[in-house]
């Protein structure tokens, strides 16, 4: 099939209750800043109206699961962990290629128009590959299969062509609610609900601005990306190991040392992540990223990177690394800092960032 590890089919109109639930989600806010979300509400809800001469929907999954523990790193402070996703290469530009050959196939033998998608198109991928039967969308919203756990990559094939659909998967998380609890911010407000707001894969990878106070200590050291409800589904024991080579997870990206990241300025940093997903998010929110896992490494060490990036030209990365050197220096070391560097501030942000440390200092017995 193309390096695609399962393929199904799914009649457009087969996803009749998704229309209030995406939209229940949108009114509640729950998709955050993701603007575009709300801007493609119409076409995202109903295929037919993406595309109103689709007669059926491919639904692909390309398996990408890893050959260890995906949250390994996450015991160890002075190291970043980055979800299994991003540690290889960009699964759009992977993923696309192969789209476009097996669509080109199906043109040829049908006679039939199709369009590709992969993840950025107004589709509503995991309703539909469950749908088609691929697998069930989990407590945690994304689509277990019984033989790849939660590690597939979705992508559709919209087509002309008339096919037979096939048959939905059923919910296959009974009385489990491990998912649910092993989010570190608490970001389901219930079963099969997600707020965006309050999720590390989207405060981490798409979320442009300053990361509220009272989520940064819940991050620990994630640094792009969040695992841990995908990781300790009992449905994972089926999982195996991706096949696809160009998603070969890199072991440079399994547990990088925080130190090391924090020194990639722009040149360094594009040179190392070009390719990957991370290169997409651009330095500065990545850099901003690396010091909230450094302000909870909890080791003075590294309090030296922060101070070094306090004169960053990026405000988002300064106000992160006063944050940083606030958790990390003595009280003393804080407020000396501060005398002369917040009256020079020019960032409002920072300077808010750097009041905020003064109080915590003053608190410090
Ligand atoms: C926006 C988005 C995000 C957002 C919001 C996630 C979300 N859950 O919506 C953020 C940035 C947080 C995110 C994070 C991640 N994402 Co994302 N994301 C998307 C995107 C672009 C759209 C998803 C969407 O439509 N959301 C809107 C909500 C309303 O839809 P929904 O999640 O399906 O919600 C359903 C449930 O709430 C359900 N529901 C509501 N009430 C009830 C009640 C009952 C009883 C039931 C059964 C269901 C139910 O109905 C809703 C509609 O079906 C898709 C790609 C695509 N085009 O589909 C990728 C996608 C979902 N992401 C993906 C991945 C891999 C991730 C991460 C694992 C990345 C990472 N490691 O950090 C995390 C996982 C976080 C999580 N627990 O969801 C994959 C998931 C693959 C899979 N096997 O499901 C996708 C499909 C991309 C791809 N092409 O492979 N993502
Ligand atoms: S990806 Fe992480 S933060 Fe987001 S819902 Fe899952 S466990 Fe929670
Ligand atoms: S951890 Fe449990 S509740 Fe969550 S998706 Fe897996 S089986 Fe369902």
């Amino acid at each position: 099939m193309l390096g695609f590890d399962v393929m199904r089919v799914a009649a457009p109109d087969a996803i009749p209750l998704a229309r209030a639930r995406l939209d229940a989600w949108l009114d509640a806010g729950r998709h955050a800043s993701m603007g575009w979300m709300e801007e493609t509400r119409e076409r995202r809800a109903d295929p037919r109206r993406l595309w109103p001469d689709t007669r059926s929907i491919l639904l692909l999954g390309v398996n990408y699961g890893p050959d260890g523990d995906p949250l390994e790193s996450l015991s160890r402070p002075d190291c970043g962990t980055i979800s299994v996703y991003a540690r290889s290469r960009d699964y759009h530009d992977v993923i696309k290629g192969k789209l476009k050959e097996l669509a080109g196939f199906l043109a040829a033998r049908s006679g039939a128009d199709v369009k590709v998608f992969v993840d950025t198109a107004p589709v509503m991928e995991k309703p539909l590959a469950a749908a088609a039967g691929i697998g069930w969308q989990g407590k945690h919203t994304v689509l277990v299969s019984r033989e790849f756990g939660n590690w597939l990559f979705l992508a559709a094939i919209f087509t002309t062509a008339e096919l037979p659909p096939d048959g939905p998967e059923p919910d296959r998380c009974g009385s489990c609610r491990r998912c649910l609890a092993a989010c570190p911010t608490d970001a389901f407000p219930a079963p099969y609900q997600l707020d965006s707001r309050r999720c590390i894969s989207y405060l981490t990878i798409e979320h442009k601005g300053h990361i509220a106070p009272e989520l940064r200590e819940k991050m620990g050291n994630r640094i792009f990306g969040c695992d841990d409800c995908l990781a300790v589904c009992p449905w994972n024991k089926f999982a195996r190991t991706g096949r696809e080579i160009r998603l070969v997870q890199r072991s440079e990206f399994a547990a990088p040392p925080l130190a090391e990241l924090a020194r990639l300025d722009e040149a360094a940093f594009r040179a190392r992540f070009a390719g990957t997903p991370i290169k997409r998010t651009g330095r500065a929110r990545f850099i901003r990223n690396v010091l909230i896992a450094i302000g909870n490494s909890g080791d003075p060490a590294l309090a030296e990177e922060a101070i070094r990036l306090l004169d960053d030209a990026s405000p988002l990365v300064r106000a992160m690394a006063v944050w940083a050197a606030a958790r990390l220096l003595p009280s003393g070391r804080v407020a000396a800092l501060a005398a002369t560097r917040a009256k020079a501030e020019s960032d409002p942000d920072v300077r808010a960032e750097w009041g905020r440390a003064l109080d915590i200092a003053a608190e410090a017995p």
